[in-house]
């Protein structure tokens, strides 16, 4: 693994409901492998990808009862081209590309309420951006648990493939 340095990336998978695939672990198993051929293409170049396990996590928010999530980060070092907006941006559309697939229907949630995938960005090296779209480094990053314990796991690399 290259070291993490200002070009690595993260982005956190959540879910909490039923996708097509089966259940929110199910899902997020079946994400990976299609998380990294979007970033694989999305950069045009081999990456290293290193991923948390799989967290089962208390729902943070939203409405009451909502169902447990499935948390995990996936880290990626050694990408060549430098950080940038038109290219985060870009990144966060096949995203949410990729959400869709997985039958998520913003239209019809509630804030922080269950849904089948969840991908957000969360960092990009030392990008800081305030785009209507796209806010860099995830504001919630520090304050979130089932974000900041699979990212400390894939950091540190005890679970990487
Ligand atoms: N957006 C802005 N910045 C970003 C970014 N860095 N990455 C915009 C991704 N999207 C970003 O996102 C709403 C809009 O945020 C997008 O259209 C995009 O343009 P969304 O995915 O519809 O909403 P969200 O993810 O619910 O919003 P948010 O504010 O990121 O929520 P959080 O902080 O992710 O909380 N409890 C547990 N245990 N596990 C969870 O995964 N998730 C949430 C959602 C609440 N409680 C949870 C969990
Ligand atoms: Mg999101």
């Amino acid at each position: 693994m290259p070291p993490i340095d200002d070009t690595s990336l993260a982005v956190a998978l959540g879910a909490n409901r039923p996708s097509a695939v089966g259940s929110p672990r199910t899902t997020l198993l079946a994400v990976q492998s299609r998380l990294e051929a979007l970033l694989k293409a999305w950069s045009d170049q081999e990456l290293v990808c290193r991923w948390s396990s799989l967290y089962d996590t208390v729902p943070v928010g939203g409405p009451p009862d909502q169902p447990a999530y499935c948390n995990a980060v996936l880290l990626v070092a050694g990408l060549k081209a430098p950080p940038s907006e038109a290219a985060a941006l870009q990144l966060l559309d096949a995203l949410q590309g990729l959400e869709q697939q997985f039958g998520r229907d913003r239209s019809r949630e509630q804030r922080w309420g269950p849904r089948s995938l969840d991908l957000d960005l969360l960092f990009w090296g030392e990008l800081r951006l305030e785009h209507p779209r796209l806010l860099l480094p995830h504001p919630r990053l520090h304050l979130r648990t089932f974000v900041l314990a699979p990212l400390l796991e894939a950091m540190h690399g005890s679970a990487s493939r």
